[in-house]
């Protein structure tokens, strides 16, 4: 390992060896920032990030929507290093603001065809035994505007409604085994406590599986952003299924074709006719090392070639890489630990000659599923889809080391 190691530094040096350095015989002059004590302990109680890391933030596309509370932000993963997402990054999706919730006068009420109905405090829920679990979260209008044509020149605009987190709660089951659900109760429609008290249908053999209701995200309480104190995670499912400021669990026979179920969250077939209960996320992979936001800037020589792939059917099995635009493929090296429904990091060892490239990941999932090109994409969904692009993303890599977002017939 170590001679692994020392040989890619000896290619890294040769291309830094171009720019005129200083014979290596001393350590580095004292930087300024050495010469002065630091700030102390009582500086900052909640810590934050590096003031050089100012660039590293969500943001969101100013002409999408209307107004910002029925709006997404999208995750920075060009800044996000490992498959975790920080809090602070976590993409927002709000169809009615972001809700403050007071911890004290939260309640969760369950109720409809159960033999005990219950309102729980929040105290009451956090006594219930309790796992932590780590889970992708993505929207299913990740990737909508790429659907036409390669729109948005971005790594952030174009995966971006994605995260993953370790989540803390109390799995869903529980809950609706000390309800007692009643043999007639075959859906669930959980209820959010925002201004737009979001509703969604689930059936209850997915409720009764791996469902949660999470009070913890990566160390701390559920930030309000995704849905302080108490919101629902539905593995691998779309992410609007996931109901944030989570108020009511109610089970009756279903499913309820909520307004969720009969505009937005469909697919219009070709057909004519709309799908309401699409919910499983299909295998994806994005390279985030190189991307537009991060291209080569130090011209030829070792690159590390970097990506995330997840599953809502289980764990990822393997990941390709393409240079030539999808023609030959060089199987990834997957890191350990590979989760079911969570990202997985890949990477490849790659020397660049300098040419232009035509990058692609591709995936294939413990059920033998592989992630399809948008040409195939476009074939089964029709004219005008916006939901569930999984399609496999293409990067083209320039002579100059700048990157592109772009789509090959
Ligand atoms: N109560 C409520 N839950 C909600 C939403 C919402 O607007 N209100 N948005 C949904 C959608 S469309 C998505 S994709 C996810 C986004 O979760 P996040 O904001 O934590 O990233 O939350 C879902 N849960
Ligand atoms: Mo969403």
């Amino acid at each position: 390992m170590l001679r692994a190691s020392v040989a890619a530094g000896g290619l890294l040096m040769a291309g830094a060896a171009k720019a005129a350095s200083p014979p290596i015989d001393a350590p580095p002059a004292d930087d300024p920032w050495s010469k002065v004590l630091g700030p102390g302990v009582d500086d900052r109680p909640y810590g934050k990030p590096s003031r050089y890391e100012a660039d590293a933030i969500r943001r969101y596309v100013p002409w999408l929507a209307q107004s910002t509370q029925a709006d997404a932000s999208f995750t920075p993963l060009q800044d996000q290093p490992g498959v975790i997402t920080a809090n602070g990054f976590f993409f927002e999706r709000y169809h009615g603001g972001r809700t403050s919730v007071d911890p004290k006068e939260y309640r969760l009420m369950i109720d409809g065809m159960v033999d005990k109905p219950l309102l729980l405090t929040l105290d009451d829920i956090k006594r219930f035994p309790s796992v932590s679990r780590t889970y992708f979260l993505e929207c299913p209008a990740n990737g909508a505007t790429e659907w036409p044509a390669a729109q948005e020149n971005s790594l952030q605009f174009s995966h971006g409604l994605l995260g993953c987190a370790e989540w803390t709660g109390v799995l869903l089951s529980t809950l609706l085994n000390e309800a007692g659900v009643q043999k007639t109760g075959k859906w669930l429609l959980p209820e959010g406590g925002d201004a737009a008290h979001m509703t969604r249908s689930l059936p209850i053999e997915k409720c009764m599986d791996d469902c949660m209701v999470v009070w913890g995200q990566n160390g701390e309480a559920l930030r309000p952003e995704q849905g302080y104190p108490i919101r629902l995670i539905v593995p691998g499912w779309e992410g609007n299924v996931m109901v944030k400021w989570l108020r009511r669990l109610h089970v009756g026979p279903g499913p309820w074709y909520t307004r969720e179920e009969t505009s937005e969250y469909t697919e219009l077939l070709p057909s004519g006719k709309a799908l309401a209960f699409t919910l499983v996320n299909e295998a994806k992979s994005v390279i985030t090392f190189p991307c537009p936001e991060k291209p080569f800037t130090q011209g030829p020589g070792f690159y590390e070639i970097r990506g995330i792939a997840w599953s809502g059917r289980g764990k990822i099995k393997h990941v390709d890489v393409s240079f030539d635009g999808g023609i030959n493929f060089t199987r990834a090296q997957l890191q350990e630990p590979i989760l079911t429904k969570c990202l997985t990091r890949f990477t490849i060892p790659f020397h660049w000659d300098g040419k232009p490239l035509m990058l692609q990941s591709r995936t294939t999932d413990e059920t033998g599923y592989t992630q399809p090109t948008i040409a195939q994409k476009r074939k089964s969904y029709g004219s005008k889809p916006v939901y569930f692009n999984n399609s496999i993303q293409t990067w083209q890599v320039l002579a100059d080391g700048s990157v592109n977002n772009v789509q090959l017939s």
